[in-house]
Order: C-alpha cells, then structure tokens, then sequence
C-alpha cells in the first residue's frame, strides 16, 4: 500500500485551526467551549464529515469521527488529541495529533486501505485545565477517572457549573453516559508534539514514548491579615504574599532537591488580595503543578511541600490550605502500540528515540481502558504553550505518514 500525506492541505487546515482564536496571531487561544472554541469545533466536524466520516459528540464534547471497518462490531483502533489551547499558547499542541490523524485516515482512505477493526479519530473535550482546574476532563471521564458527580460539580472562574457551560454550548445528555465500554477500542495511538528539547538537541526525527508522567496539582489558599501598608510595623504583619513566596521558594527547592531530573514543580498562578499598592495583602492563592516519572517520588516530594507549608504557617502565624485537585498514577504505553510505530519507522529508515513524555496527554487515561501509546514529532528548541512554539512541515507530515501506517498495521 503506497501511503502519501497530502501535507499542503495538512498545512492549510492547521493555518485555518489557528484562526479560531482569541489572542493575536502568532499567539493561539481556543478556552473550551468560548465562541472560537465552538468555531473551531464546528470547523473540524465539517472536515470529518467530508471525509465521509460518521460524527458524533458525546455529554461532554469529546468528538468521534468513525470510518466503520469491515467488522463494525470489533472494538475499534482510535487516534486523536485536544484542539483546545491555553491562553498565549501556539498552535501545534493537541492539533497536530487531531490534524493528523483526519489526514492519516484520509491517507488511508486514497490509499485504498480497508479497515476491518473501525478507525476513529477522537477529538477530546478540556484537555487543559485552564477553565475548569483540572486537565484531561473529557478523556478522565471517558476512562472512568473522574466520576460524572465531581465533573458535573466544577466551575470555572466565573462560577458558571460545567453542566451549564456545556449546555451553553449546546451538549445534551448526561455526563454519567460518556464512560466508555471496556474493550471499546483495541489500541489509541496519539501523535503530539515533544513539548521538550530531546528530539531536536539529539536530531532524531520521531519519539516513541514509554511512559507519560504522572501529575498532580493541588490549590493553596494562604491567610495571613491584611491591614494598612503605612500603619502596620514589620513585627506585627501576617503578610500573605510573603509567606507564599517563602512557600514558592520550598516548592522549587523540594523539587530540585528531589534526588532525580524527573520531578518538576511549578507555581503557575498567583493571585494576590486585594492587590492595592498600600495595603498588606490578606490572602493568596497559588497553584502548584508536580510531576515524575516515579510516583513514589512525586508523592514523597508532595509530603516534603506539605511540612514546608505547615512549618510556614506556624511561624508566619498564617494559615495555608491546600485542595488537591488531582494526584495521577503514570502510565506505560502498550509494547504493540510501540512494535507498530518502530516497525513502521524502520520500513522508512527513520531514526526514532524512545523517551518519556513529561507532559501530560489524554492518552495518560486512555491508557486505563486501552493499549495505547503516544509518538513524538520534534518542536523547536523544545517550545510549547508559547506563541513561537513550531513543529517543522517534513516533521508533521513524518509522523502522520507513520501513525497512518500504525494504525493500518493494528486495524488490518
Ligand atoms: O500540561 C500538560 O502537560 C498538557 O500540555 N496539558
Ligand atoms: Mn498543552
Ligand atoms: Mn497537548
């Protein structure tokens, strides 16, 4: 079977996905279920449809787009990613594995290829936290991670539940129906975009992934007492922000010190109240991300941040609350995932890294209910959530042409 990646038309539709946006370009920002988010799903159902594929969305906006195999009723071989983008983000993160995989199966298609498990590209819902705090929603409920009760009980910054967001945008039925039947899809494969420095720095056009890191993030509430900037002496303030930045510091330095380059830590939101120049500030909140590859080691990390705070409060004489949002398990991907894109690597004489992917995916959950695996296209100098994150022309068209062929290999 000769496969060829129509990379022209690839190109255009990740111009086109661009421009369903709310920052100025280059810049990319698609909120979930905001007008431009709402645009750009439209957009891509319209694509799926004149592909000749069956589309439907489920209670939380996942969008599955079926090319029904030979044996309809087999579990099916899915592909897909996230459209939607963090503010000030770019524009390959989550597209290039929903891009991509629409030109695979099209490829496919032209190739005269006849699938006899069903193909699906899977178009997740709030794979970012940004809205609603917690990353991977629709794919956490897809797997049965996170129950309909907790999911339907979020807001987002403007208080809105998610029930009524979604319904805003359209979405009916319930979100105890998005879970997926066990054996629903026989293997996912996710193609992404490094979001790391490894392929380029090593030159090696495409990464296999072995293990996708294990999150967690937590909110932290910190009350100190605020008061006049002026009146009050050094001695007797309860200084809020102060004593977050001293937890800021502990955070990095636990992580730093952790005994490994896997563990990550960051303080990536810092709200300040009332953020007056003349008045001391009563309260914070900050959120704190962590990952690595160890579990174990994450969680001793977590335990190492918690004494660090709880000292903090003591001698601050503040106090400091945490909410854990999420604590995941990592996850392996599945070897006959992994043997169809080395198999399909080698056949073209591509070099390929096997690498871990620090970044979290869809396919962290996905990876609960299916055989699933993740490969990598290099970014440039490793940049992503930033309007200068690139993914190359030859490298985007690369991986598709090898996801094309893996997913062929597993559905024949
Ligand atoms: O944060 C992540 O790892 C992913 O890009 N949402
Ligand atoms: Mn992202
Ligand atoms: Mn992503």
């Amino acid at each position: 079977m000769r496969l060829e990646i129509d990379q022209h038309r690839l190109l255009a539709e990740l111009e086109t996905l661009a421009s369903f946006s709310d920052a100025a370009p280059p810049a990319v920002t698609r909120i979930v279920f905001t007008p431009s988010d709402l645009k750009a799903r439209t957009w891509l159902i319209s694509r799926c449809e004149e592909a000749g594929l069956t589309v439907r969305q489920d209670a939380i906006g996942n969008i599955f787009a079926r090319w029904n195999g030979a044996d309809p009723a087999a579990p099916a071989v899915g592909t897909g990613s996230h459209m939607d983008a963090i503010p000030n983000a770019g524009k390959y993160d989550g597209v290039v594995g929903v891009l991509g995989g629409l030109e695979a199966l099209r490829a496919l298609q032209r190739a005269g290829f006849r699938p006899k498990n069903s193909l699906e590209l899977l178009v997740f819902a709030t794979e970012e936290p940004t809205r609603f705090g917690i990353g991977c929603l629709g794919s956490r409920l897809l797997s049965g991670t996170v129950s309909a009760d907790a999911a339907g009980r979020l807001t987002d910054g403007d208080g809105e539940s998610l029930d009524e967001v979604r319904r805003k945008a359209g979405l009916h039925g319930n979100l105890q129906d998005v879970k997926l039947p066990t054996g629903y899809y026989k293997a996912f494969l996710e193609l992404h975009i490094e979001q790391g420095p490894l392929l380029e720095r090593t030159q090696t056009p495409l990464g296999i992934v072995m293990s996708i890191a294990a999150p967690a993030s937590l909110r932290i509430s910190v009350e100190g007492a605020g008061g006049h900037a002026g009146g009050v002496l050094m001695p007797d303030r309860k200084d809020a922000l102060c004593a977050a930045a001293e937890l800021v510091l502990a955070i990095e330095n636990a992580a730093r010190t952790s005994g490994a380059g896997d563990t990550v830590a960051t303080v990536g939101v810092c709200e300040v109240f009332p953020g007056a120049v003349n008045s001391i500030p009563s309260r914070v909140h900050l959120t704190l991300d962590i990952r690595d590859t160890n579990q174990a080691r994450r969680d001793r990390v977590m335990q190492l941040i918690e004494s660090a705070w709880q000292n903090l409060a003591a001698k601050r004489h503040v106090s400091i609350q945490p909410k854990l949002l999420n604590a995941d398990a990592p996850a392996d991907c599945a070897p006959e995932v992994r043997a169809a894109f080395s198999d399909s690597c080698r056949k073209h004489e591509v070099a390929f890294l096997e690498m871990v992917s620090r970044a979290y995916h869809d396919s962290l959950f996905i990876s609960r209910i299916a055989p699933t695996g993740m490969l990598f296209i290099p970014c440039r100098h490793g940049y992503s959530h930033r309007p200068d994150e690139y993914a190359a022309p030859e490298d985007i068209s690369r991986g598709t042409l090898v996801l094309a062929e893996s997913l062929a290999k597993l559905s024949a």
